[in-house]
């Protein structure tokens, strides 16, 4: 059989497959998935706007879809206004601002820091990690001499108005370590660049006072991201104990595998999670997903989640997600 006749028939049998499953037509290697120039961008909460705006402007210079999804998160990472991400993030009950980021690019290489000081852009040292070390993550004072090995400039992360929030808080010192309604802001962000190629990053200063050491679900790839170019991206905010427990992201895009739509993948997760953790009505859960074909969704425990979608240079909403409750 001629290579032509073997490819169309590989080809039409992908095809046939895929929509069996639910999925359009993405198999077809041949298949342009998007017009030349568009891209889709989608992060968690209301900083998501200025973040993919920022991926999206990465994009249309030239950057590659990885370098979209690190330059989007650095700017709520060096917003101090932002009280749970990077600059200006909560500290540990000790008083450490102790960050977690991780990246995923479209060949599946990932990179991550865990309990990270004095850096103001973890996610920039989870991409060198994932460029340059033959490893996946690096944790506390080994990761802070990574970064200022490789010229990451040691800053001071605690800002007045993170350390009032834990003189307030030490007055009860009560430790509740639930990340409820108001209690959120990890930026996680997904793009897919005109090619139909997926990145991702996630990166957050995690819950306000834990105790020195924790780490969330945030910097752990399959937990608080994880991006399966064939497949799609997904990533988490809420509650990272529950998400690890579920191992979420990574859920949310074998669902899509099956052939389930990026809001019905986040759905199913959300609901393995509220199985697995007896306390789901006390705390706050949510994914987002895009899938190889460009569907999107996103879905949580509580109302009052969203996040932000750019599909177009003058298309940039925030987008209510659906919950269980
Ligand atoms: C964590 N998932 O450390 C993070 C916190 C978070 O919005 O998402 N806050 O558990």
């Amino acid at each position: 059989m001629s290579n032509r006749r073997t490819f169309l028939k590989k080809s039409a049998a992908a095809t046939a497959l895929f929509s069996s499953l639910g999925l359009k037509s993405w198999a077809n290697d041949q298949q342009v998935l998007k017009p030349k120039g568009s891209a889709t961008i989608i992060s968690t909460w209301i900083h998501g706007i200025e973040a993919n705006a920022e991926s999206w402007r990465v994009l249309a210079n030239g950057g590659s879809i990885t370098d979209a999804v690190e330059a989007g998160v650095r700017i709520p990472e060096s917003d101090p206004e932002n009280t749970s991400v990077g600059f200006g993030g909560m500290p540990d009950r000790d008083g450490h601002v102790t960050l977690d980021a991780c990246i995923m690019d479209p060949s599946g290489n990932c990179g991550s820091v865990a309990g990270l000081e004095f850096i103001e852009n973890p996610i920039s040292v989870a991409r060198k990690v994932m460029d340059e070390t033959p490893h996946v993550m690096l944790v506390g004072d080994g990761a802070l001499q990574f970064a200022l090995q490789n010229g990451f400039e040691k800053k001071d992360l605690l800002t007045e108005k993170a350390k009032k929030a834990l003189e307030e808080w030490r007055v009860k010192a009560e430790y509740k370590p639930i990340i409820n309604i108001e209690n959120h802001d990890t930026i996680g962000l997904l793009a897919q660049d005109a090619k139909g190629d997926i990145a991702g990053a996630c990166t957050t200063s995690g819950l306000a006072f834990k105790m020195r050491g924790r780490v969330g679900d945030s910097p752990i790839i399959a937990a608080g991201l994880f991006v399966d170019n064939e497949v799609g991206g997904a990533t988490s905010t809420g509650m990272g104990e529950a998400i690890i427990k579920a191992a979420g992201s990574h859920l949310v895009v074998e669902l899509m595998r099956q052939g389930r739509p990026a809001e019905e993948a986040c759905k199913e997760a959300v609901l393995r999670v509220t199985k697995k953790e007896p306390r789901y009505k006390e705390l706050q859960v949510g994914f987002i997903a895009i899938r190889k074909d460009g569907d999107v969704g996103g879905y949580a425990i509580h109302k009052g989640f969203n996040y932000a979608l750019m599909t177009s240079a003058d298309n940039n909403v925030m987008v209510d997600a659906k919950s269980v409750l």
